[in-house]
């Protein structure tokens, strides 16, 4: 079993490997990663993003080594390690461990906030507009992760012989699209308007992903052209083609991201629906994303 997802390419390629190689250098923040892996994408973005010191570790999460379990007992990717006694967050001493990709984002957005470090990218503050902008992010967060995220494995793997429809499966995913464009402010092309955050984070590595969809499902994603939704939808697609336009284009998300190829390659197992991922048996299951 184990086998089919362990011959993947060892290595990021394109641009990725670029920023890979000027992270190879021994540092007490690591982050152990798989090239392919969108919720590995999340935190390199945002290593990116706040140009946060960092060594970046290219594992493959499915060999369970026993030093990345003793690390991170789930078995998955994004890992990091995090150096705990010190100065400040970059600090040495201790290197303690990390995980869940939402999780990691938000401690690294924390924890490196001085002016460096750019912007925050979720609201900080405590007014009660401020804390509430903030629970909002997370409830879209939230969304991008439960709805959005899933929606997208159950159109990818979906094969004749399924107990669903792909068209019940698109309808879905692109239903939990639409919600989140609702949501969005069109006072610029994030999701906050003219304030890039996490919650454009969240969702970027599955934006870049969407082409697989086209690439490997008949009738492809189904999110209309321009001038073809119709009705109230144009507006929300035309919202949603400003973002993902921002999006993909995003300095961050370019240079995490390897060969296009690549991804065609180390998606097929999820197109076939034959991956033994965790994410790929649970969706099979219908059972919560691990
Ligand atoms: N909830 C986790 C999911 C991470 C995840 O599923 N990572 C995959 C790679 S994309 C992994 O490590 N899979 C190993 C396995 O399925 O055994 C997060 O947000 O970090």
């Amino acid at each position: 079993m184990a086998s089919v997802d362990t011959s993947l390419p060892p290595k990021p390629t394109g641009a990725a490997a670029d920023f890979a190689a000027a992270h190879a250098d021994e540092h007490a923040l690591k982050l152990y990663g798989g090239w392919f892996c969108p919720f590995v994408q999340r935190s390199w973005i945002v290593l990116h993003e706040k140009e946060i010191p960092h060594q970046y570790v290219e594992i493959n999460p499915y060999h369970k080594a026993p030093e990345f379990l003793a690390l991170n007992p789930r078995g998955l990717v994004p890992t990091l390690a995090v150096p705990t006694s010190g100065s400040g967050a970059g600090g040495g001493g201790e290197e303690k461990p990390l995980y869940e990709s939402t999780i990691i984002c938000e401690f690294l957005d924390e924890a490196y906030n001085e002016e460096k470090y750019g912007t925050p990218l979720l609201p900080r503050g405590n007014t009660p507009q401020e804390t509430y902008l903030r629970a909002r992010c997370r409830l879209w967060i939230d969304h991008v992760g439960n709805k959005i995220v899933p929606g997208f494995y159950r159109v990818l793997q979906h094969t004749p012989g399924k107990d669903y429809t792909i068209e019940e499966a698109r309808a879905n995913f692109l239903n939990q699209i639409k919600t989140f464009v609702k949501e969005m402010d069109d006072s610029g092309p994030w999701f906050l308007g003219e304030k890039f955050s996490l919650v454009d984070v969240m969702l970027a590595p599955w934006a870049k992903r969407l082409f697989l969809i086209d690439h490997y499902k008949p009738g492809g994603t189904g999110i209309p052209a321009e001038g073809t939704a119709g009705d109230d939808d144009e507006e929300i697609w035309k919202r949603w083609r400003v973002w993902f336009d921002a999006i993909t284009k995003r300095k961050s998300v370019l240079d995490t991201w390897s060969a296009d190829e690549m991804y065609i390659e180390a998606y097929k197992r999820y197109a076939e629906d034959t991956s033994q991922s965790q994410a790929a048996q649970a969706t099979r299951k219908g059972e919560r994303l691990p």
